[in-house]
């Protein structure tokens, strides 16, 4: 048994529209637990690190502009395999195609934009997790 943590961004689509409560219920449904929770608009140096790995995509300027347009809601969770249990919560990355009962397939459509914005972030590795910890909660 891994108990792992994973670092969950309700994106400033989600924040807007109200999702951030519905994104914790599910968390909390599935039964991990909430380690630190914190509401911020992050800035172009936290999104620069954050999003280290897709600099240079095509996508990457808009996703840095979508993503500091606005609040987001910022989560440390904790539970058994949940890195990829979160994803497997969340779904799809294009919400088009996520399956229905996940938070981008129920919640989330294509807008059509120049970057999918669809709802949450959930880090993709344990390592990942840790690197992105460290950007959202220094400290903890
Ligand atoms: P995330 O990192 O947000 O949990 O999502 P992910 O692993 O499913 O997706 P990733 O490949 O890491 O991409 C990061 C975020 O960039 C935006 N994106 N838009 N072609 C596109 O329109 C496109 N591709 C990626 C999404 O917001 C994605 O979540
Ligand atoms: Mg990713």
């Amino acid at each position: 048994m891994t108990i792992e943590r994973s670092l969950v961004l309700v994106k400033p689509d989600g924040f807007q529209r109200g999702l951030s409560g519905e994104v914790l219920r599910r968390i909390e449904a599935k039964g991990y637990t909430l380690v630190a929770l914190a509401i911020l608009t992050p800035t172009v140096e936290q999104l620069a690190a954050h999003y280290a790995e897709h600099e240079g995509k095509p996508f990457y300027e808009p996703l840095v502009e979508f993503m500091s347009s606005g609040p987001v809601t910022a989560a440390v969770i904790e539970g058994q395999d949940c890195v990829r249990g979160f994803r497997s919560l969340a779904g799809a990355t294009n919400p088009t195609e996520a399956a229905p009962g996940t938070i981008r397939g129920d919640l989330g459509r294509d807008w059509g934009l120049k970057v999918q914005q669809n709802i949450v972030h959930g880090s993709d590795s344990p390592e990942s997790a840790a690197r992105e910890i460290g950007i959202w909660f220094p400290g903890l």
